[in-house]
């Protein structure tokens, strides 16, 4: 379900992006996700332009503020604040258009620059409903994402095929990473309070203030 304003609740909310060369079909891909809207005459995007996707994972609500920008570097805006804060990202390329593909050298080079180390990274091989036109085959883009240690789908926002299930993919790493992550910090908490406790024979009672933190209705990972 998509939506476009934080009215709803949830319990954690993120950023993503998207990325890729020009026309590959980034645009229609978030109108697709956020509005289930497909436009075969888009413009090309100038600046950057988001819309929210609300996203159940388990018992938790994810809501996924996806930012896209230009693929044309003169309508870019500031590419480090574009990158700032995104924990995934789709990397998409136009299966008919072998230099799109080419190019993704390029686009993985600058996620990596500015993106975080642990951003998830989706290869998004678009427009699969033009495979008579097709200019790079499944396997290249298989190959690609083995060798960059990235998951890989072929898509197609105007057929609506895989759409979901490429954004599906990148949430679902996403919640598990920082799941992790936040084990990891309640452990060393733990450990912590434990040795404290261990070492003076105090009692720690929680007070209301962490109590009143866990009803809060919308948090960033
Ligand atoms: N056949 C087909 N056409 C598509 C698909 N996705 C996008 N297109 C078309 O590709 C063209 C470019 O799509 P956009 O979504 O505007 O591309 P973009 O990547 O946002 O381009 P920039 O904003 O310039 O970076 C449009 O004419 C779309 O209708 C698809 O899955 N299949
Ligand atoms: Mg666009």
């Amino acid at each position: 379900m998509a939506v476009n304003s934080f009215d709803e609740e949830c319990d954690y909310l993120f950023k993503a992006v998207l990325i890729g060369d020009s026309a590959v079909g980034k645009s229609n891909i978030l109108s697709r996700l956020s509005k289930n809207e497909f436009h075969l005459d888009s413009k090309p995007t100038i600046g950057v332009e988001f819309a929210y996707k609300n996203i159940r994972v388990g018992d938790k609500l994810i809501k996924a503020q996806i930012w896209d920008t230009a693929g044309q570097e003169r309508f870019r805006a500031i590419t480090s604040s574009y990158y700032r804060g995104a924990l995934g990202a789709l990397l998409v390329y136009d299966i008919t258009r072998r230099a799109t593909f080419e190019n993704l050298k390029k686009w993985l080079y600058e996620v990596r620059e500015f993106g975080s180390s642990d951003m998830v990274i989706i290869l998004v091989g678009n427009k699969s409903d033009l495979s008579n036109s097709r200019e790079v085959n499944v396997e290249d883009g298989q190959s690609l994402a083995q060798l960059e240690e990235i998951a890989f789908m072929e898509i197609s926002a105007k057929e609506n095929l895989n759409v979901e299930e490429a954004f599906h993919q990148m949430v679902r790493r996403i919640h598990e990473i920082n799941s992790k992550k936040d084990l990891e910090m309640k452990k060393t908490n733990d450990e912590r309070a434990g040795s404290i406790l261990q070492g003076t024979k105090e009692i720690i009672c929680i007070d209301e203030v962490s109590a009143s933190t866990k009803t809060s209705h919308c948090c960033s990972y």
